[in-house]
């Protein structure tokens, strides 16, 4: 007779790949935020998350996906953000983690650089096919928008609720992107160079261009996002000098993310998957 762990890992192998298109989807759908939601409530909505973790159990996702949230003193939204993110990405069958990045003391916050260091942390876990750079504010509101790479960077927010669902500009390529994990090891990741807010989004998109892609999207009634109401936060003042820093500066250097301050922590959160982490 056969071990049941070798009995187990025959069952892994015997699965089928998951379908194209999942059959779980349901396409646009009006979200709700209950302003006394709980994290105990989230957790108990999604029992099969473990340490921020999930892979469908009926079929083998095609791809694992991290998705990657820059984080500070946004609780409610965090909890908002979850409470959706955990049935969306199973909804769509995906093999998933989501990791939030929190900068820890007051300092001016630095977007670009927590995602870096999200990127490289979170392959420490795995090797994670493909990456999801997501503002904590922005809920999803239509699950055929996919979070999966593809051939291209993309773009997932064509629009959101506060500006009437329109691409803000030509080029913008804010709040939730997805590249995948030799993409945005290609474009040398995000500047370290941007605190405060403003910029590192376009700088990005250089980079991408710079090396040649083209940024896709999906059709802007599927790339609708709702972004959870908000004023600017303390320590992510407008950056002036954003824009000063040339993409070339050093984007066109073979992988050297500067990750030396001891600011930023990984913070661990029961439904995401990192412990807090220094260095
Ligand atoms: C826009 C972009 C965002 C980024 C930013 C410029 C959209 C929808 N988003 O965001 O991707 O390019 O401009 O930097 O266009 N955060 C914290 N705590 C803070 C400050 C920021 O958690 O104290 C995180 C959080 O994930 C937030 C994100 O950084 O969603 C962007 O900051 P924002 O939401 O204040 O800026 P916003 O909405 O103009
Ligand atoms: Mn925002």
């Amino acid at each position: 007779g056969k071990t049941l762990t070798q009995e187990a890992s025959m069952k892994e192998a015997d699965l089928n790949n998951c379908p194209s298109v999942s059959p779980y989807l349901r396409g646009q759908n009006k979200l709700v935020f209950k302003p006394d939601l709980t994290l105990e409530e989230v957790e108990a909505k999604n029992p099969k998350v473990h340490r921020g973790r999930y892979h469908p159990e009926e079929c083998k996702a095609s791809q694992r996906v991290a998705i990657l949230i820059p984080h500070r003193n946004r609780e409610k939204h965090l909890l908002y953000l979850l409470e959706h993110l955990h049935p969306f990405l199973q909804r769509q069958q995906l093999d998933y983690g989501i990791y939030v990045i929190h900068q820890a003391g007051s300092k001016k916050f630095n977007r670009a650089k927590l995602l870096n260091v999200g990127y490289l942390e979170a392959l420490k876990d795995e090797n994670w096919d493909c990456f999801i750079f997501h503002d904590v504010d922005l809920v999803p509101e239509n699950d055929l928008n996919i979070y999966k790479c593809e051939e291209q960077p993309k773009h997932l927010v064509v629009g959101r609720n506060s500006t009437g669902y329109r691409l803000r500009y030509n080029g913008y390529f804010g709040g939730v992107t997805a590249l995948s994990r030799e993409q945005f090891f290609k474009v040398n990741g995000f500047s370290n160079n941007y605190w405060g807010w403003g910029g590192e989004d376009d700088d990005l998109r250089l980079r991408v261009e710079l090396h040649r892609m083209k940024i896709i999207r999906p059709m802007p009634n599927v790339g609708k996002y709702t972004m959870i109401f908000h004023t600017r936060d303390r320590g992510n003042e407008v950056n002036i000098e954003r824009g000063v820093y040339p993409c070339e500066k050093d984007c066109l250097v073979l992988y050297v993310f500067q990750l030396h301050t001891s600011e930023i922590i990984l913070y661990y959160f029961s439904l995401t998957l990192l412990s807090s982490l220094c260095f």
